[in-house]
């Protein structure tokens, strides 16, 4: 199957999958048209597929972990609410419509990233998962996600986002810190969440866990540069806002012509990481790969 086929046919078993989730919160808040609003407006979905891909290459049949993909995208969404608040990047467009705050409020888009995040973490702690994985695996991928969504991932990249906003003369390390954070991390969090379920060999998952490190940092990368070169018609959210808010990114360091070269070799750089292990994990190489048409 074709990589664009295979994503597309993912991302549908996870946008009803999704829509299966939030049913039941319908009846219990008025958030729910704040949350259906967020999460349920499209989206690539790449991380949720990116689990998929990953459990699959170990295991035949992906559903058992459709939960924990969709927890991913929970969480993804979260992160993308709170970071479009007026206190934050202060966005108006997301996903080709404006964004939550302008719709529903500051204030309920804030409670909504934080049910979503609580959210999150009440799906994959489910105790009816044990019927397919033993207590310490779930436990293993609960502690990955906490990681993944604090200070040591998601929070602490965006921390340093906000910290070196108008600063001059930032390192290029430190734009590595904040991308492999902000973005890498979730990454990281689909792949180790794929492998760990998926009983991968440990060498493979210290392989997978650079391999989405290095996408994830080439990721953001892409990112920015649509936000410095692309129209919102074409993204779907605002554009120019890293240049007007003076961001720590590889095109301030750079330029774009640069920075296009600096994603492709982490894209190269991560699938090298994969290589060892032949075709097993191809579809996580082509989904890297893939990635990079975004920003032609
Ligand atoms: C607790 C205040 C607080 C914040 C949480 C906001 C936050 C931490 C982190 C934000 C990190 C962030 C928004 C990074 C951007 C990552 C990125 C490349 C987003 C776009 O991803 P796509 O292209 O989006 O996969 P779609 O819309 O397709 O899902």
């Amino acid at each position: 199957m074709e990589i664009k086929e295979y994503i597309e046919e993912k991302k549908k078993s996870i946008d009803s999958a999704l829509e299966n989730l939030l049913f039941p919160l319908k009846e219990y808040s008025a958030l729910y048209p704040a949350l259906s609003y967020s999460l349920l407006s499209g989206g690539k979905r790449i991380r949720p597929v990116i689990a998929l891909a990953t459990y699959e290459a170990n295991k035949e049949d992906s559903r058992p972990i459709i939960p924990f993909a969709c927890a991913i995208e929970i969480v993804h969404t979260y992160s993308l609410i709170h970071d479009d608040l007026p206190i934050m990047d202060d966005s108006n467009m997301r996903r080709g419509r404006p964004t939550l705050h302008r719709v529903y409020g500051s204030d309920m888009a804030l409670l909504a990233g934080d049910a979503l995040l609580s959210l999150a973490f009440e799906i994959v702690s489910s105790t009816s998962h044990e019927k397919v994985f033993t207590a310490e695996k779930l436990l293993a991928v609960v502690r990955e996600f906490g990681k993944a969504t604090g200070i040591r991932g998601l929070v602490g990249g965006q921390v340093m986002d906000m910290v070196t906003m108008n600063e001059e003369n930032v390192e290029e390390s430190m734009v590595i810190y904040i991308d492999s954070r902000k973005t890498g991390e979730l990454m990281k969090l689909a792949i180790r969440t794929g492998a760990i379920l998926g009983d991968a060999e440990n060498s493979e998952l210290v392989a997978l866990s650079e391999f989405a490190e290095n996408f994830g940092i080439s990721y953001q990368i892409v990112d920015d540069i649509l936000d410095e070169v692309a129209t919102v018609e074409v993204t779907g959210k605002d554009t120019g806002k890293d240049r007007k808010n003076r961001k720590a990114t590889f095109i301030a360091l750079y330029g774009v012509d640069r920075a296009r070269e600096i994603a492709k070799d982490f894209v190269n750089k991560s699938k090298d990481y994969l290589k060892p292990f032949g075709e097993k994990y191809k579809v996580l190489m082509d989904i890297a790969e893939l990635s990079l048409q975004r920003m032609k």
